[in-house]
């Protein structure tokens, strides 16, 4: 049986991966950091009683900060492949907290790789590293002559977040050459599902129009709505990190979908996904939404009245402006074939979060109060 450490089990990503490698026959083994409250609820549905003999989920706590402990958890598990997808891993909160995203982004990096050579596994276990399409920063001038970033155009990160994790891609570049490990970067650009933590942009428009849609929210404050990313869905990305580590060769890949839409774009294919239109007025900072049309007899909003607003909080100090991918080596040399658009993936998204804020109406309805959470 094939044996497999994903460090960040319990984010997006990670959770979807499980799910994978456990349909394939994998031993998985995740790292979890200790928390107050529970911070499993995306793999819950996974879990094993470990008193089961054919367990194969495993968790251990953990950290990316802390060597001795990352090194015991690689040699107890003597892992064949390991995903590093535990990161800080939220752009705008990295201006915030730039030391902090170093050490986990950057630093624990090298240590996963340190921790295989320390313990002789360079020819044993591969590693998938999670790189990421914040590496490029979004310079027109570096985009190939097609017009999309790919594995050859050059990297120039704009937050502390891009700059973390180009030291991750470099430090695994360089055990690659210099350790002959099988390490490779998986460059992936964004990617969504009803999973997405909820203070990324998708996640942040798909809960409120769902909320707004059913009478629970007024309206909901975005920052940059011109800001164009390439979106694809979570599920598909995952089976393309496994991909990545079953190919004959270590190498870079650029995970993509090769279209590229704005967030103001997203908005409107949220909304009218429970058919409502929208009309945007204004530019920039004093933009605002209004509905102008209600096509569903379940959502009664008035037309005219307004959705959406700008807020200048959610701006960040330097901006990516524009991504978008060439998945070309992907798909020519692994083979890889993405089952969704970005149509299916609002769809997915919308109708999770229009299932989940039912049960905050029906909580309502039974005289319970809805709690507000920060975005
Ligand atoms: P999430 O933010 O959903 O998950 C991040 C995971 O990392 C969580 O399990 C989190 O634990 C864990 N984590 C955070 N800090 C630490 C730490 N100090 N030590 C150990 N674990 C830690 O991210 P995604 O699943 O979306 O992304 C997975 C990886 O891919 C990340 O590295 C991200 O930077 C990268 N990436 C993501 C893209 C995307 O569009 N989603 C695109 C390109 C790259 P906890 O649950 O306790 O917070
Ligand atoms: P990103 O994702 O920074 O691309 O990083 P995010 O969804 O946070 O932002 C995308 C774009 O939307 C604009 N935006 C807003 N963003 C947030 N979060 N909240 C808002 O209210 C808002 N309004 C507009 C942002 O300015 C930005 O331009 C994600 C993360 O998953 C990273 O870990 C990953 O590496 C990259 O994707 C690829």
């Amino acid at each position: 049986m094939k044996v497999a450490l994903i460090t960040g089990i319990t984010g997006q990503d990670g959770s979807y991966l499980a799910e994978l490698l456990l349909e394939k026959g994998y031993m998985v083994h995740g790292i979890k950091r200790r928390a107050s409250l529970f911070n499993t609820d995306r793999i819950d549905h996974l879990y094993q009683d470990p008193h089961d003999p054919d367990q194969r989920l495993k968790l251990h706590y953990g950290d990316l900060t802390d060597s001795m402990n990352l090194t015991r958890i690689i040699q107890e598990c003597q892992p064949d492949e390991i995903y590093n997808l535990g990161a800080m891993s939220h752009v705008k909160v990295s201006f915030d907290s730039p030391e902090y995203v170093g050490n986990v982004d950057g630093l624990g990096t090298l240590r996963i790789l340190e921790a295989i050579r320390i313990l002789g596994l360079e020819n044993k276990t591969r590693i998938y590293q999670a790189s990421t399409s914040e590496l490029y920063g979004g310079l027109p001038e570096n985009k190939n002559e097609k017009g999309f970033y790919d594995e050859n155009s050059p990297f120039y990160p704009r937050s502390p977040y891009g700059v973390a994790k180009i030291y991750g891609f470099w430090i695994t570049k360089n055990y690659r050459e210099a350790y002959n490990m099988f390490a490779c970067n998986g460059i992936l650009f964004n990617h969504e599902s009803p999973r997405r933590g909820e203070t990324f942009v998708t996640r942040k428009i798909t809960r409120a129009v769902a909320k707004i849609a059913l009478g629970l929210q007024e309206k909901v404050y975005l920052g940059n709505l011109e800001a164009k990313r390439d979106w694809g869905h979570a599920k598909d990305y995952v089976r393309m990190m496994w991909m990545i580590l079953q190919a004959d060769v270590a190498e870079d890949w650029v995970i993509a979908t090769g279209v590229t839409t704005t967030v103001r774009d997203f908005v409107r294919m949220a909304f009218l996904e429970v058919g409502i239109e929208l009309e945007f007025k204004g530019t920039g900072v004093d933009e605002k939404a209004f509905v102008t049309a209600c096509n569903n007899k379940d959502f009664q909003l008035k037309i005219g009245k307004e959705v959406l607003s700008v807020d200048p909080t959610y701006f960040r100090p330097t901006e990516v402006d524009l991504l978008i991918g060439d998945p070309s080596k992907a798909k020519e040399k692994l083979g890889w074939v993405p089952e969704y658009d970005l149509k299916d993936l609002v769809k997915d998204m919308m109708e999770s979060d229009v299932k989940l804020m039912k049960k905050d109406v029906d909580l309502l309805k039974a005289g319970h109060e809805i709690l507000k959470q920060a975005e």
